[in-house]
């Protein structure tokens, strides 16, 4: 690689780290009332009814611990880049719906999916998050010019009138049991309108790609994936268990080759554990989390806690509170890196959710040649 140049590549969750983009949270909203976004609510939630710019001391306190997160890494030899936020209080008004701000910039992984030497913007499902891979193009601009081979991509930009969101889901007192009866059905709150999908979503195992089914993704959208990455075999999966099923990266974790972690409330269903158990991949149980509730106005459930960074096969970033998340990854035989997340956890997720890869050593290996 050529002084201060860099290439992209990445092609799996593990392999050794060497390049990744790390989110702010300046300026982050929490916008007001829009389909997606309250169908992710959860009823009993701090959250419910209030929108606006989040207090300052908190944004303050969680780019704090993002700056650590990225000096850490970088001490470890990780080159780091940081996004440009844009003004996150102006509305977002296309010729099809209007609201009244924008969200935010700390988790790239829901933005960004980079596969190979290509950088894909996701459709993205949400109103407030429409223009969000704004705050990523100067990267994108930066990563271009440097590397010849870099892929810049973008998916169709979604309409999200109101023919995408299934009305039954915004009443509010629906109960957490029929969620999980819909979740069960895969009746989600998202149509099957247009293609929709968040990259967090889709987790990358050399040339398969596994992409979750619930309220960010739809069936196009993992449709969308297939036909786009039509040198990769596409995988749906679905986690019956989860009431509000957004992003697989607090659910089913890989760590490497042939171990991955899976949600015990959110378990992977019978039939589709055949690829994984044909190629001799164990999935075991995710120890449980350390808290009993999220930290304050956080989307997020408890189970960030395994919302891990794996920074190579041997050595996984974990979040310091997160005790058992920690002791099972060091009794698997992993070095643990602690970093201190929890106070950012509201601004979008933890430490898989505030960081997209750039560059990972590696290729494009097959890990699951015997196919269903
Ligand atoms: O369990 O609330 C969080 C995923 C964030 N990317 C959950 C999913």
């Amino acid at each position: 690689m050529e002084k201060n140049k860099f290439k992209v590549s990445s092609w799996n969750e593990w392999d050794p780290l060497k390049h990744v983009i790390v989110g702010k949270a300046d300026n982050c909203h929490i916008p007001p009332p829009e389909p997606a976004l309250d169908a992710k609510v959860p009823e009993n939630s701090d959250m419910k009814g209030k929108w606006g710019k989040r207090p300052q001391e908190t944004i303050d306190k969680g780019n704090e611990l993002l700056d650590n997160f990225s000096k850490m890494l970088e001490d470890r030899g990780i080159k780091v880049d940081r996004p440009t936020p844009v003004d996150f209080s102006l509305p977002v008004s296309t010729p099809d719906f209007t609201t009244g701000s924008q969200f935010g910039c700390m988790p790239p992984r829901d933005v960004l999916l980079t596969v190979g030497s290509e950088i894909l913007e996701a459709t993205m499902s949400y109103r407030c998050r429409w223009f969000e891979y704004l705050c990523y193009r100067p990267l994108l601009k930066k990563y271009w010019e440097d590397d010849p081979n870099f892929r810049h991509e973008s998916a169709p930009k979604p309409r999200l009138t109101d023919e995408d969101y299934h009305p039954d889901y915004l009443s509010e007192k629906i109960g957490e049991q029929k969620r999980l009866e819909w979740a069960a059905e895969k009746f989600f709150v998202t149509t099957e309108e247009e293609p929709l999908f968040d990259a967090a979503d889709v987790l990358r195992f050399g040339k398969d790609l596994v992409v979750q089914h619930g309220f960010t993704t739809n069936k196009k959208g993992i449709e969308w994936l297939r036909r786009h990455y039509s040198d990769h075999r596409v995988h749906a999966v679905n986690f019956p268990g989860d009431p509000y099923p957004i992003h697989i990266d607090a659910t089913f974790t890989p760590i490497k080759p042939g171990l991955i972690l899976n949600n015990p409330k959110r378990r992977l269903p019978d039939d589709q554990r055949k690829l994984f158990e044909k190629n001799d991949w164990e999935i075991i149980d995710a120890a449980p989390p350390a808290h009993n509730s999220p930290p304050a106005l956080c989307y997020s459930s408890v189970w960030l806690s395994m919302n891990v960074l794996i920074l190579n096969p041997k050595t996984v970033c974990v979040e310091k509170s997160e005790v058992y998340q920690a002791e099972q990854l060091d009794s698997l035989g992993m070095e643990v890196v602690e970093v201190d997340l929890r106070d950012a956890y509201a601004f979008g997720g933890g430490l898989h959710c505030c960081t997209a890869d750039v560059y990972r050593e590696g290729k494009c290996e097959d890990y699951f040649p015997n196919q269903n």
